[in-house]
């Protein structure tokens, strides 16, 4: 198995449906990841060593999901050079709004380049372009997944195009 170049850490198992979405993407782009379970208010010490450890293991970036009053990214920010990207989890009465805010509120000099409320699609994707900077298979396969998104849109305007609105939505 390669050596991962991405982490991808989140706050409990009950993350993970989202998250897998972030290793998902990773693996298509083939880039190697590894995933953990860490808290940053149930295990923090784990967490902090892992912040601390994850740059001289050879990890080029992180992303850290978490829901609810959300602090793993920031800690992870705080612990690490690395750029961490952060995944607002859509948990709790407040529906990740309270994530979304933990995670993006940074203070100036600790960022964390937040996404949308569960998308962690997108983390993995800018994780892979940030490996993509010094990978050329990594950026060409990127290349390829966004000629793929240009043309599934091309598909479906010439579908609405020859369908019509009613028979499209139909068929849908
Ligand atoms: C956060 O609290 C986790 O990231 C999770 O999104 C949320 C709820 O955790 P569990 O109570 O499901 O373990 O720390």
């Amino acid at each position: 198995m390669d050596k991962a170049l991405v982490g991808i850490v989140m706050g409990s198992d009950s993350d993970l449906p989202v998250m897998k979405e972030a290793a998902d993407i990773l693996d298509d782009l083939g880039v190697a990841c590894e995933i953990i379970i860490s808290s940053a208010h149930r295990a923090p010490d784990k967490t902090a060593e892992y912040a601390r450890s994850a740059a001289g293991r050879g990890l080029q970036a992180i992303i850290a999901g978490a829901g609810g009053a959300a602090h793993l990214p920031g800690v992870i920010a705080s612990l690490t050079t690395l750029p961490v990207i952060g995944v607002p989890i859509k948990s709790g009465p407040l529906n990740g709004v309270d994530a979304l805010y933990a995670i993006v509120q940074m203070p100036a000099g600790i960022p964390v380049a937040t996404v949308a409320i569960n998308g962690a699609k997108n983390a993995g994707i800018l994780a892979a372009q940030i490996i993509s900077l010094k990978d050329e298979a990594v950026r060409r396969r990127f290349e390829k997944y966004k000629s793929g998104l240009a043309r599934q849109v091309e598909e479906k305007n010439a579908r609405l195009g020859s369908l019509g609105v009613e028979n499209y939505l139909a068929g849908k």
